[in-house]
């Protein structure tokens, strides 16, 4: 274990919880996801562990299954809410990191965002 279960301070914490209401599209007992509050996509969910890891920083090689599950559910959820097939269609995978890296809530999470592309930047 890399860290405490959970943080009574966190804010997704709380979203996996139940205690702050949230757009679910998956839930196993290890991980959540939810819709993103502000998207920066048509399509923008989040993948996280239930468990509190802060960042992409703190991962060790224990969290490697954990890691791997997201990546491989990261392409079906992204269909299942409305991402176009690849090649045409596809998606965008973001995981903001530390204040430098742009992470705002420290709870690692993995964005999934996709859609029509005038969204898309850089
Ligand atoms: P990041 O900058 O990578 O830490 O992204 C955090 C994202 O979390 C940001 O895009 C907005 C989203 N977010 C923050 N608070 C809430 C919330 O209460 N509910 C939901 N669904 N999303 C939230």
């Amino acid at each position: 274990m890399s860290s405490e279960p959970h943080d009574p301070n966190c804010i997704f914490c709380k979203i996996i919880a139940g205690q702050i209401p949230s757009r679910k599209v998956y839930e196993d007992e290890e991980l959540f996801g939810f819709h993103d509050i502000a998207p920066w996509a048509p399509v923008h969910f989040m993948l996280v562990p239930k468990r509190h890891i802060p960042s992409m920083a703190q991962v060790t090689p224990e969290d490697s299954a954990l890691l791997g599950k997201i990546m491989i559910l990261a392409p079906k959820l992204a269909l299942e809410q409305g991402c176009r097939p690849y090649p045409q269609g596809g998606f965008r995978i973001v995981v903001n990191t530390g204040a430098e890296g742009g992470q705002e809530v420290h709870h690692l999470h993995v964005h999934v965002m996709g859609g029509p592309r005038p969204w898309l930047k850089g």
